[in-house]
């Protein structure tokens, strides 16, 4: 079956600053909490590949953006590395201000359009020794590192973004200790969560001002990106079950949703967090710092669902309220690579939840990808990695996509993930989403896989050939 997109819709592609430039060490870039890690301890990352390396943007972008040109995207979003642009004393670090400008001005001499987004995971290490998200000082931090960014870039940049994946850090570093520092524990993780929202917010503050200032241009939009999975429970689910994707959600979509588009955390969910104890660190005045949180659109990246149950135990091993437990879907169809559910048709929930509750955000789909571990297995004769399954992957959720814009959400575009191999945090090369193959062997060479050729059809005739019902 056909499904045809929205002839303005557009198409293009996401990477970050920290997973692809490398260069660590150049141009008085300071050291990140990702460099810290990989000294501490490398066998933490796959095949010891700590964060040093990316995949050589930093000297490669003119081949990379001509590279992304010839598949006829429209659009790339990227981020800043805050330990390139500032020094240790938050003041600009010329030599980092340069490259990100090489970056913009090529991408515009390509036709293109740069999108910029501010913070992806990678707090400067000087930074998270004086106590990372967890210090208010550091919120004040970020504003700072905001304000340079939009006065250094204000005039180029259109498309500007606060955060990618604001959740992530909460989760994976303090909650479910899986990246340095290793942290369980669900308070330490809500007040992380809590003062990265105020960051958000500062920072739109500073677009705004900067903005009044005539330092950015008067077309520009701030947004917020996020992984908002659309979670589901069971089939004929108790009120407890039904009680936890409240909370599910609650957390980890609604609180952003709610931020941006009315300027505060949602109600339901900090009374419940107040009832049990576990109200984050407050101060006057905060809720005057949330208003200035609403943003012009929305990013949404989406990869799985998220598929939950009532919990067995009401408490977590610290004692703190537990909301839920993992549902595993007996008809879940998985990458295996990854560990995550495959299952499109959430990309078209969201935008309906979009359209019921959040009417007048528009969004794009700000990541969407497929990482596959070993690629060389599925070389043809002439050496091309034949990646059908990524085709497949992507068809299915760019159906999705039409058929919920037909629906009434308000979606106004793509950018796969991964467009070119990158490191990808502790799994460093293990899962590789490009539709560019880098070569580590051959000094970060390039080449097609099959993917690109078929992405460069859907971009110039918008339409995809698959079958999703
Ligand atoms: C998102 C992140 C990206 C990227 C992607 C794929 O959550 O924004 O930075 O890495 O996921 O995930 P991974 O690299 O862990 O396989």
């Amino acid at each position: 079956m056909k499904y045809q997109l929205p002839k303005d819709f557009f198409l293009g592609a996401a990477m970050s600053g920290p997973q692809t430039e490398g260069a660590y060490n150049k141009d008085g870039r300071q050291r990140s909490i990702w460099d810290m890690w990989s000294d501490l301890s490398i066998s933490d990352f796959y095949n010891k590949v700590g964060s040093y390396v990316g995949n050589n943007f930093y000297e490669n972008y003119e081949e990379d953006i001509k590279l992304m040109k010839s598949l006829h995207l429209d659009s790339f979003r990227t981020s800043i590395q805050w330990t390139r642009l500032l020094d240790e004393n938050g003041k600009i670090n010329p030599l980092g201000a340069a490259f990100y400008h090489k970056v913009i001005a090529c991408a515009k001499d390509n036709q293109m359009e740069p999108f910029m987004n501010l913070y992806h995971f990678d707090m400067p290490e000087a930074l998270y020794l004086r106590g990372g998200w967890e210090n208010r000082e550091v919120v004040e931090a970020y504003a700072n590192y905001a304000r340079q960014a939009f006065r250094e870039f204000g005039r180029e940049i259109k498309y500007w973004f606060t955060f990618n994946e604001p959740i992530v850090e909460p989760d994976q570093r303090y909650r479910n200790g899986v990246w340095y520092p290793f942290i369980r524990d669900a308070r330490r993780g809500l007040n992380v969560q809590y003062n990265i929202s105020l960051a958000h917010c500062l920072g739109v503050e500073e677009f705004h001002r900067a903005k009044s200032k005539g330092f950015v241009r008067d077309d520009a939009k701030i947004g917020l990106i996020n992984c908002f999975a659309p979670p589901y429970t069971r089939e004929n689910p108790t009120p407890e079950d039904l009680e936890a994707l409240r909370m599910e959600d609650g957390i980890n979509n609604r609180w952003w949703l709610d931020l941006v588009t009315k300027g505060q955390l949602p109600e339901d969910v900090m009374n419940t967090l107040k009832d049990l104890g576990m109200t984050p660190d407050r101060r006057p005045g905060d809720e005057t710092i949330f208003q200035l949180g609403k943003v012009d659109w929305l990013g949404f990246n989406y990869y799985h669902p998220s598929r939950i149950q009532a919990p067995r135990e009401k408490t977590d091993e610290m004692g703190y309220p537990k909301f839920s437990d993992p549902y595993h879907w007996p008809e879940a169809k998985m990458n295996v690579y990854r560990g995550w559910e495959i299952y499109p048709k959430g990309i078209y929930d969201f935008g309906m939840k979009m359209k019921r509750e959040y009417p007048d955000l528009k969004f794009f789909v700000s990541e969407n990808g497929m990482g596959v571990e070993r690629e060389g297995r599925f070389r043809d004769k002439n050496g091309q990695i034949q990646d059908d399954y990524r085709i497949q992957f992507v068809s299915q959720h760019l159906a999705w996509i039409a058929k919920a814009i037909e629906d009434g959400a308000q979606c106004l575009g793509y950018h796969y993930w991964g467009l070119i191999d990158n490191w990808s945090w502790s799994n460093a090369f293990k899962n590789r989403y490009g539709f560019i193959e880098v070569d580590l062997m051959d000094n970060y060479k390039r080449h097609f896989k099959k993917s690109a050729s078929w992405f460069r059809e859907v971009v110039d005739s918008k339409a995809i050939d698959t079958n999703i019902e």
